[in-house]
């Protein structure tokens, strides 16, 4: 097949999720071109069956505002009509669902076939927008498949958007042969020394954008209370809006010395592997990739009741689920899983075998296989 991928392409779940299709696709020999405003930040390496065909977006002084969207309908379309293309997969119903159908109205192959497949933010956020509700209902009745990654999403979905169409849940999935357990304690101990971490210490984790919806004051409270008990340290990885306010809150706690921020780091897997404990504690979040990612490396997750977190962490045997907000219960369920090996390991051994049963890399890229062929069957 010949299949046209749109995505935002910077740090983040749903241009991860993307971009690791793109390449399994190629991997199993199909033509996949990447249509974005820049090459996705993963696509690393030079593969023979993949394209990137970058936007430009002309910012004339006519414009009050950047025409991005058109910009991007116009190329898709030019890919698709250049490639013959036969599938193109849009990641968020805004704008790129919206630019496919569009680009398919501007290209001369009319019948080339639309996936959209909805993240998070594009519904949980931009949903409550009531000036966008009708293009994402238009964006998914357009579609000739529309795919949610949780089974939470696609039921906020049909509650916020009613869209007349089907929706089906493919979960994320993560690369085991890049995030799994290997060498775990080489690399922890390695890391533990070259950021001053104890030995003995464990060792607590966040990644994510710093978005408020991400609630990483949370995670600093939990932090704060467990740090009266524990020997523990904290890691942060990512940045973000709130980034600024959390160090502040992190050395107004008198925590700075056990508390390291890593910043933006595009391959975060050694910290995934220097981590006991990992923290998602969201009001807001479809699915949880890097959540997932640091599970396949072995670290334990705690995640809050929001959104696809709960499909993805098996309550009390693959991690703990705590009602939004709840910090104490954070930190009670990490003392207890630090203060008892035999738990922490049992819970670890679960959650390693869930995860690689449910997330399987190969059973979800044959899932979206199947769905690009039966929009070109037409079955
Ligand atoms: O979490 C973010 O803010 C980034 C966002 C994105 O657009 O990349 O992530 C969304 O898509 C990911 C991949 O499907 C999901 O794992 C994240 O849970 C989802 N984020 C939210 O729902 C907030």
């Amino acid at each position: 097949m010949k299949i046209g991928i749109t995505c935002y392409p910077s740090v983040g779940g749903s241009g991860v999720i993307a971009t690791e299709l793109g390449i399994q696709m190629a991997k199993r020999g199909h033509e996949v071109h990447f249509i974005a405003s820049s090459v996705p930040f993963r696509l690393g390496n030079n593969y023979d069956n993949i394209y990137t065909h970058k936007t430009e977006v002309n910012d004339y002084s006519v414009f009050k505002y950047p025409p991005y969207d058109i910009t991007l309908s116009s190329k898709i379309s030019e890919v698709i009509d250049e490639f013959d293309l036969d599938v193109i997969h849009m990641h968020y119903a805004i704008p790129h669902a919206v630019c496919g159908i569009l680009a398919r109205e501007m290209s001369v192959k009319k019948d080339v076939g639309i996936i959209t497949t909805l993240h998070g933010t594009d519904i949980t956020v931009l949903g409550h927008d009531m000036s966008l509700v009708n293009a994402i209902k238009f964006g998914i009745e357009h579609s000739d498949i529309t795919t949610s990654v949780s089974d939470s999403l696609k039921v906020e979905t049909y509650d916020l958007i009613e869209p007349k169409s089907q929706i089906e849940t493919v979960y994320n999935f993560v690369d085991e042969s890049r995030f799994n357990t290997e060498d775990r304690d080489l690399i922890k101990a390695q890391l533990k020394e070259k950021l001053g971490i104890p030995s003995d210490a464990k060792v607590i984790m966040h990644t994510s954008n710093f978005r408020k919806i991400k609630n990483v004051n949370h995670v600093v409270k939990s932090f704060e209370l467990l740090a009266q008990s524990v020997n523990c340290h904290l890691v942060f990885v990512g940045d973000g809006p709130d980034l600024y306010a959390i160090r502040q809150m992190v050395k107004d706690k008198n925590l700075q010395d056990i508390t390291h921020f890593i910043g933006q780091e595009t391959d975060v897997t050694s910290y995934y592997k220097l981590a006991d404990i990992f923290l998602l504690l969201s009001s807001k979040e479809s699915f949880g990739l890097a959540m997932l990612e640091a599970m396949y490396c072995g670290a334990v997750p705690i995640g809050s009741t929001a959104g696809g977190i709960s499909e993805v962490i098996k309550h009390g045997e693959t991690g703990y689920i705590v009602d939004v907000g709840d910090y104490q219960q954070v930190a009670s369920h990490i003392k207890q899983l630090l203060n008892d090996d035999d738990l922490y390991k049992r819970i670890q051994e679960n959650m390693l075998i869930d995860v690689k049963e449910r997330f399987d890399m190969d059973t979800i890229v044959d899932q979206y296989e199947a769905l690009y062929q039966s929009i070109m069957t037409g079955e």
